[in-house]
């Protein structure tokens, strides 16, 4: 499945490889919320955990990284915990992900840039937290997620726990309705909020078992849509919390990294770990809880999509 141009530059897990040539399941993780998205040790519990979830299922994991210029398809144990004691790696999305392997750099991949390498290696279903979007306030700040714009042309299956609560979910909804992205909540027809179970808005799409989102997936490709499409599963209701509590936390922050003039690539890391002070820890235990469950719809999905 790697373009012969691609290989030199990429290393496929042994395990992953094996896989994919058998034609079994297999589900792509980031690593981006290793590197960026939570404190260490943490991270390195959560990335090992997520890996455990898939292969008890019946699936095989793969986290994407960059490391030292290598395109990583799978990490062994020692690079992941290493990856999450690694202070200083990038965060790479698809602008930077050409430039980490040329230059010999280390990087977690955001969904953009680990949607990219997926799709390079033949994997279909890929699992994160949330998804990058469209922050509130973008009408001038432009700060739109690149995850977005990969989400319309890569096609692979993204499952989330919908858009994080600290963007605009409405304004990133009509770019991806925009992008032709389908949108499908798992088992509710209200769009999940990441930290909480539901929004203020309906879910565009609603499907209730794993195997009718492999049937909808390749119908998509079938028709020849390209692109990929973004599942969105409400993190389980004893890890939640609440939409009207987490508004206060997410204002808050939200005005402090105005205060700091942070921008760019470091809003979305200082959002989050802003909110996991002012929650006293309780939004990193929501964030882990929430990406457990997308690795094990995620795995279903790669079942699914391989029965
Ligand atoms: N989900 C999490 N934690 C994270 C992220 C997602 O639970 O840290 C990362 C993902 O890698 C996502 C990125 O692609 O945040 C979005 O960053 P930006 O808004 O700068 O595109
Ligand atoms: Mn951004």
């Amino acid at each position: 499945m790697l373009s012969e141009t691609a290989r030199p530059f990429t290393d496929i897990a042994a395990p992953v490889a094996e896989a994919l040539a058998d034609g079994r399941p297999v589900v792509a993780l980031e690593s981006t919320i290793i590197t960026h998205g939570m404190p260490f040790p943490q991270n390195a519990e959560m990335a090992a955990g997520v890996e455990n979830i898939i292969a008890t299922e019946g699936a095989v994991p793969a986290t994407i990284a960059v490391i030292d210029g290598r395109l990583k398809i799978g990490l062994s144990a020692a690079e992941r915990a290493e990856l999450a004691r690694a202070g200083n790696a990038m965060k790479l999305s698809r602008a930077d992900l050409g430039f980490a392997v040329s230059e010999g750099r280390t990087g977690g991949t955001t969904v953009a840039a680990t949607m990219i390498a997926a799709a390079l290696a033949g994997i279909s279903v890929f699992a994160t937290g949330g998804i990058g979007g469209v922050h509130k306030g973008a009408e001038t700040s432009f700060d739109i997620s690149a995850d977005l714009d990969e989400l319309a042309r890569t096609p692979v299956i993204v499952v989330s726990a919908g858009a994080k609560a600290i963007l605009d979910i409405e304004k990133t909804l009509e770019v991806l309705e925009s992008g032709g992205v389908p949108v499908v909540a798992y088992g509710t027809d209200i769009m999940p909020a990441f930290w909480s179970r539901s929004s203020r808005f309906a879910a565009p799409l609603r499907l209730d078992d794993p195997a009718a989102i492999a049937r909808f997936f390749r119908t998509r490709v079938a028709l020849g849509l390209e692109g990929g499409m973004l599942v969105a599963n409400p993190v389980p209701a004893e890890s939640e919390i609440a939409e009207a509590e987490m508004a206060g936390h997410i204002a808050r922050a939200q005005a402090d990294a105005t205060a700091q003039g942070v921008s760019g690539k470091a809003v979305t890391p200082y959002l989050l770990g802003r909110i996991l002070e002012l929650t006293g820890g309780r939004s990193l235990a929501t964030n882990i809880a929430l990406v457990e469950n997308n690795a094990r719809l995620a795995a279903r999905i790669a079942i699914a999509l391989t029965g």
